[in-house]
């Protein structure tokens, strides 16, 4: 008997915290993140009906169905109730899926705007490297054999070629606000990858491949890059920040790492 408030005790505890918003996520800084906070709002007020509601009545049914000295009897279950909530299970998450799916593609499907800053994104065990074309707009040629970390060239940038004596490479992401940036992600050893939780966006860096992202941040701050994908020993201390500044600052910041 007593397990049943028990577990109504706990149904009520879980709905309050997420209710409340007890441990929730810093606020969103894309017009991507509001659509995906939407979206998340929908699906947990859907589940969460659910949740509560499945949890009321397993506590009923203990209680009802507890032992009280009777025999036991053979119940074959109600196939027509079973078709029924399957069925509805099905559609709310094909329906959930459908509203969600023009939101994931937004950024993952669709292409940047022209007008979009490219940065490259360069992941290693265990760091993170940006690369900016300079006044030319160009990205320099690069060649494996010319990587040398202790030398500042993480990403093997040939010397050689004009386009990438003006190349910017920086080890935290500088973005202006208000602009759409595509940013270019490459890895040099495994799989890792970005994750920026006030933009709502999570995307693996797969070695061999480019892999574009997109976004545009509406406010300037300090945000934090980890590395989320378990990609080694060192992985732990694989992090940067991304800061999105004012134009003025952002073209400020580029004109000083164009002198060194
Ligand atoms: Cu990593």
């Amino acid at each position: 008997m007593l397990l049943a408030p028990v577990i109504w005790a706990l149904a009520i505890v879980i709905a309050y915290l997420f209710a409340a918003k007890t441990w929730w996520f810093p606020p969103p800084i894309t017009q991507h993140g509001h659509l995906y906070d939407a979206q998340f709002m929908r699906t947990l007020v859907v589940v969460g009906i659910i949740f509560f509601l499945a949890q009321a009545a397993l506590g009923y049914v203990i209680v009802r169905f507890r032992n009280n000295g009777g025999r036991a009897g053979y119940s074959h279950g109600n196939n027509k109730l079973e078709t029924l909530w399957t069925t509805a299970t099905g559609v709310l998450f094909l329906g959930l899926v459908i509203m969600g799916t023009k939101i994931w593609a937004g950024v993952h499907f669709d292409e940047a705007p022209p007008d979009a800053i490219p940065v490259e994104v360069l992941s290693r065990q265990f760091a993170w490297n940006f690369r900016y074309p300079g006044p030319d707009g160009k990205f320099g040629h690069t060649d494996l054999k010319l990587v040398n970390d202790a030398a500042g060239n993480p990403f093997g940038i040939d010397p050689n070629d004009l386009a990438g004596k003006d190349d910017i490479v920086s080890a935290s992401l500088k973005v202006p606000v208000d602009r759409d940036i595509k940013l270019i992600l490459h890895s040099r050893d495994v799989i890792h990858s970005f994750f920026v939780r006030e933009l709502r966006l999570k995307q693996d860096l797969v070695p061999g491949m480019e892999i574009p992202l997109h976004f545009r941040a509406e406010r300037t701050g300090i945000f934090e890059v980890p590395c989320s994908e378990l990609c080694g020993l060192g992985h732990y201390q694989m992090r940067t920040t991304m800061q999105v500044m004012t134009q003025s600052q952002f073209d400020h910041w580029k004109e000083q790492q164009a002198q060194q």
